[in-house]
């Protein structure tokens, strides 16, 4: 089987990948998703039935590029159900070393991997994931980052298990929800901490029907962001880390530095971008080529959009079409552009910086199927009957800083509005402070409406399922979220530093 010698390879030229201990493994790693195939379904157990075969491709790429590393497939959860429908699985967090930069970093991982392995289901299937958690002494749980599950199910701060324990997950994937989605810790004051150790996987929903695009070459791009002291291990994080949000010294991208993305000129790939940093803001781009947005957040726009760049905050997703318009043999760095996201200790502006390599093969140009006009029909929410307003504020107290929401630092103890189920609610996300926060909202999706700022207020163009929206300094964006399920729902800033101090409010979905 060729997979199992790609990461052989991979294992064997140790430049910046992080690998999976158990990555040479074929019965743990399943199919690989760094695909020359469209991705298949959550309930085929056989573990090599949509294997997609790039080993030789990535085999050719290492000769030639010895310096870069070719983007390296994520490993997938693998369903250890045979009942068509249900998708079954461990997810165990716990403590591994693994090689990287060519010493070893202590990092906490879920099945021993950086990124985690990916979970691939499709809409309507039922999904059972048991989570341990082999932690040393912290509390963990699992949030499914945009999945529209009930609140018992969501892995909310208050469901938190203790080191030693288990938590057995038990949800059913709406339809309506294809798309890019993510994992990772939120246990209370302690989301940071397991995320910058590596705790963190993708989670992708795909359509029970057709896929409205055609089967373009996929590729999932996890990006994460990490901060290694000199000794190799995950660095602490500072004063400054825990004020500005933390920034590592090392973006990666499936476990590589800037690895290298393989393209046929002529051709067409499918891209799904996971913001899985802390606070890092990409304006992703590369020069030369124009990008197609087809989705965000919650999946498909209505119709795709070409744009010169994708703004992705922190837990943003995005998926792209990229078209290789250009020739054999030719190569082009992936960049994220600059970006000023205000001020807290100094001035948080980031430079141009290279993400990855795009790498035109030197074989004979091919050719793809167009984009759909259409995607999937976005009916627009209609205005809710009231409107609530959510301030981040940051606030010197005791001569330290604090991040607070409507003045109130969160408190599992306290609920802080009411919504009432199946009722469109509008929300003015209002942000007085001096950077950059990133809304996150659980329990399902939201459009943006419109964004305010020096009081000039721009509608939203684009229609869009979403359950991030990014506030800068001053700015307010007016959001409107619909509520299908009762119960406790959270609202944070997804700086993880700052939900950890405090930046979220739980509101309760009455029936
Ligand atoms: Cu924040």
């Amino acid at each position: 089987m060729r997979r199992r010698s790609f990461l052989t390879l991979g294992a064997s030229v140790p430049l910046f990948s992080v690998f999976s201990s158990s990555g040479c493994s074929s019965s743990d790693s399943g199919p690989a998703m760094d695909s020359g195939a469209p991705l298949d379904s959550s309930t085929d157990t056989g573990a090599d039935a949509n294997v997609a075969d790039t080993s030789a491709d990535a085999i050719a790429e290492a000769d030639v590029t010895p310096s870069l590393e070719t983007l390296p497939a994520l490993p997938l959860l693998k369903n250890e159900s045979t009942t068509p429908g249900l998708f079954q699985a461990t997810l165990r967090a716990a403590p591994i070393k693994l090689p990287f930069l060519g010493g070893t970093t202590e990092f906490w991982a879920y099945n021993g991997s950086v990124p985690g392995p990916m979970v691939v289901v499709r809409e309507g299937d039922r999904v059972k994931i048991r989570l341990e958690n082999g932690l040393a002494s912290q509390p963990t749980i699992i949030h499914w980052h945009g999945l529209e599950i009930p609140p018992d199910q969501d892995g909310l701060p208050m469901s938190a298990i203790a080191a030693g324990k288990t938590f057995d997950y038990d949800f059913t994937i709406p339809e309506g929800t294809a798309g890019t989605y993510w994992y990772h810790p939120h246990p209370h004051m302690l989301t940071a901490e397991q995320a910058a150790r590596g705790l963190a996987g993708v989670f992708l929903i795909l359509p029970k029907g057709a896929d409205p695009l055609p089967a373009y070459e996929e590729k999932v791009l996890m990006i994460e962001d990490l901060k290694l002291a000199a000794d190799g291990s995950i660095a602490d994080s500072d004063a400054k880390d825990r004020m500005n949000g933390r920034e590592g010294n090392h973006l990666v991208i499936n476990g590589a530095e800037k690895p290298t993305i393989a393209i046929t000129a002529g051709t067409k790939q499918r891209w799904r971008i996971i913001n899985a940093c802390s606070a890092r803001f990409f304006r992703f781009t590369i020069p030369g080529h124009k990008l197609t947005l087809v989705g965000t957040d919650g999946g498909l726009l209505g119709a795709p959009v070409e744009v010169d760049e994708v703004f992705l905050a922190p837990a943003m997703r995005a998926e792209i079409i990229v078209t290789g318009t250009g020739s054999a043999g030719s190569r082009v760095a992936v960049k994220s552009l600059s970006y000023d996201r205000g001020r807290m200790i100094g001035n948080l502006i980031s430079l141009d910086t290279d993400l990855a390599t795009l790498a035109y093969r030197d074989d004979a140009p091919g050719t793809s199927p167009a984009i759909p006009t259409t995607l999937r029909p976005i009916t627009a929410l209609a205005a809710g009957p009231k409107v609530q307003r959510i301030e981040f504020a940051e606030a010197l107290v005791s001569g330290e800083m604090t991040f607070l929401i409507n003045g109130k630092s969160w408190d599992m103890a306290r609920i802080d509005w009411t919504e009432q189920v199946g009722v469109t609610t509008e929300w003015d996300v209002v942000n007085t402070g001096n950077m950059d926060h990133p809304f996150h909202a659980h329990g399902g999706s939201f459009q943006i409406v419109s964004r305010t700022i020096g009081g000039v207020t721009t509608p939203e163009t684009l229609l869009a399922w979403r359950d991030m929206a990014n506030t800068k300094s001053t700015e307010t964006v007016r959001i409107r979220m619909r509520l299908p399920t009762t119960g406790l729902r959270v609202v944070h800033c997804h700086i993880l530093e700052h939900e950890n101090q405090g930046m979220m409010a739980t509101f309760d979905v009455k029936a």
